[in-house]
């Protein structure tokens, strides 16, 4: 076994690795994932004063594929801005309920409309009950540009 000769250091790399790629990659097979957000992924932003944006494309901390945050927990009756970067866009970056090849999946009636227009960069959707919401980036979703609103 190999392992017993690596020193710590090295052993401590290879964890800060693999979670990097993990979290980057939006790995669903981790336990307890849906739609690439783990339980402890989701920032809560329930207080009245927080910033309910989920940047895009660029804009408020997201990579250029990805959203920022990706996934969020907000409480019933409140909303989310998604936001765009400068050359963004929702042609770009179609917006979609649900998960890859199922809009319907997570909690009934997710209030993301799909939203693919080429001009519109930025979209809030109110979120009034609780559920789990999940939406995709219909361009992107396979290389894991997908997250999860979860309302309480
Ligand atoms: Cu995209």
């Amino acid at each position: 076994m190999r392992v017993r000769f690596m020193d710590i250091r090295s052993t401590l790399a290879t964890v800060v690795v693999l979670a990097a790629a993990t979290s980057s990659c939006g790995d669903d097979t981790e336990p307890g994932s849906f739609n690439a957000c783990a339980t402890a992924q989701f920032v809560d932003r329930t207080a009245a004063g927080a910033s309910r944006t989920i940047g895009y494309g660029g804009a408020a901390g997201s990579t250029l594929f990805g959203y920022s945050p990706q996934c969020i927990t907000i409480a019933a009756g409140q909303t989310v801005t998604f936001t765009g970067g400068a050359s963004s866009s929702f042609g770009l970056h179609p917006l979609s309920p649900g998960v890859l090849d199922s809009p319907r999946a997570g909690s009934a009636n997710n209030p993301i409309p799909r939203t693919t227009d080429g001009n519109t960069r930025d979209l809030t959707v109110t979120f009034p009950t609780a559920g789990t919401f999940p939406y995709i980036c219909e361009a992107h979703a396979a290389g894991g540009m997908t997250g999860v609103v979860q309302v309480r």
